[in-house]
């Protein structure tokens, strides 16, 4: 199939296989973007993890621990549809996309690279973080590439438990004293610009979207994702009673949208570059995980040759 026939093809809404022919640049973004995806999954499980012995109760303790291995699982599926992309001359599989990542040359979401500071932080990853996910995940699902697809239903529906979880921590919050109120508050003050930008740059600044557009694995762009996402969210916050911090944010009745202020860009640019509040702390932990944990991949390993030679 020549690439013309190919774009017909995705563009009619035909799902790829592994096996199937493809170019070679569609192979790249996909390896690119999905890899990346599951570092995102699997760094995404630190800040979080840093409050699992700080739970205020068992019932929370539960959830966040479901919540946190449910992320490792998304890794897995992801890496594994990554595996799926190699070819011999385009590497995808999971110790090189995962070097990359822990050597600093592939991304994972900005937003991970914010520390989780109080027990209200952990509501507000909840509430925002895998509710921006989720607003770009759906329209993943619908995707050209087919175990990309489809592990995006399987993520979508374990990540509306986790937004609900969340939302219900800040429900909490929200009805509690005083001070817990103020928790929730300023959870949401410093979640509120960091969630925005997980939708990646303004649509005019986003080298990789019209290629992904055309390959049908974008479905929507960068800032209509980013305005529904805003859409939706700010009267749940209204329904907590918290403030949204952006004094430009209003209702606009012509657009049938919020108008908002623009975003800390300089400062998104920061995090990409590794300068993030918890950028180094992050790949740290990583690298020494790495490291510490090898014995346990190398049992893995010894156990299913062992298992391999019995049959
Ligand atoms: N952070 O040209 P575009 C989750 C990079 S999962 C870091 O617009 P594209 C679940 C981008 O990679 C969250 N880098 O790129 C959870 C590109 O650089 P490159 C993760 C970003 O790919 C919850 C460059 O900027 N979700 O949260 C970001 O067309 C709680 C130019 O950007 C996904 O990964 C960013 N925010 O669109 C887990 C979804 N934005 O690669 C644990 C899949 C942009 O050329 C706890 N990914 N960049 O060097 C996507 O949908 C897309 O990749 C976008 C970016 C929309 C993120």
């Amino acid at each position: 199939m020549n690439h013309d026939k190919f774009l017909e093809y995705v563009q009619a809404e035909n799902k790829v296989e592994p096996k199937d022919m493809m170019p070679d640049d569609y192979r790249k973004l996909l390896v690119r973007q999905i890899s990346q995806h599951a570092h995102s999954e699997v760094v995404g499980m630190l800040p979080e993890a840093n409050w699992i012995t700080r739970a205020p109760s068992l019932r929370r303790k539960m959830a966040l621990l479901a919540k946190i291995q449910d992320e490792a699982g998304h890794g897995l599926y992801l890496y594994a549809a990554t595996e799926t992309l190699g070819n011999g001359e385009i590497a995808a599989d999971r110790d090189t996309t995962y070097n990359d990542m822990l050597a600093g040359k592939a991304k994972y979401s900005s937003i991970f690279n914010y520390p989780a500071l109080s027990w209200a932080d952990i509501g507000a990853i909840g509430w925002l973080v895998d509710g921006a996910a989720i607003m770009n995940q759906v329209m993943l699902m619908g995707n050209s590439y087919g175990p990309y697809s489809r592990a995006m239903v399987r993520i979508c529906k374990e990540e509306s438990f986790h937004q609900r979880q969340g939302y219900e921590i800040l429900m909490t919050l929200c009805r509690g004293t005083k001070e817990q109120k103020e928790l929730a508050q300023d959870a949401l003050n410093r979640f509120w610009w960091p969630a925005l930008m997980m939708f990646g740059p303004n649509d005019e600044a986003s080298p990789n979207s019209q290629k992904s557009m055309n390959y049908r694995v974008k479905r929507e762009s960068n800032d209509s994702l980013r305005q529904r996402f805003i859409d939706v969210t700010v009267p749940q916050a209204e329904f907590l009673g918290l403030k949204i911090p952006d004094e430009q944010l209003k209702w606009n009745e012509e657009r049938q949208h919020y108008d908002f202020g623009e975003l800390p860009w300089d400062e998104f640019m920061e995090v990409l570059k590794g300068n993030g509040p918890a950028n180094k702390k992050r790949l740290e932990t990583k690298r020494k995980a790495q490291t510490d944990h090898a014995w346990v991949k190398e049992a893995a390993i010894a156990f299913a040759a062992k298992q391999k030679a019995e049959v």
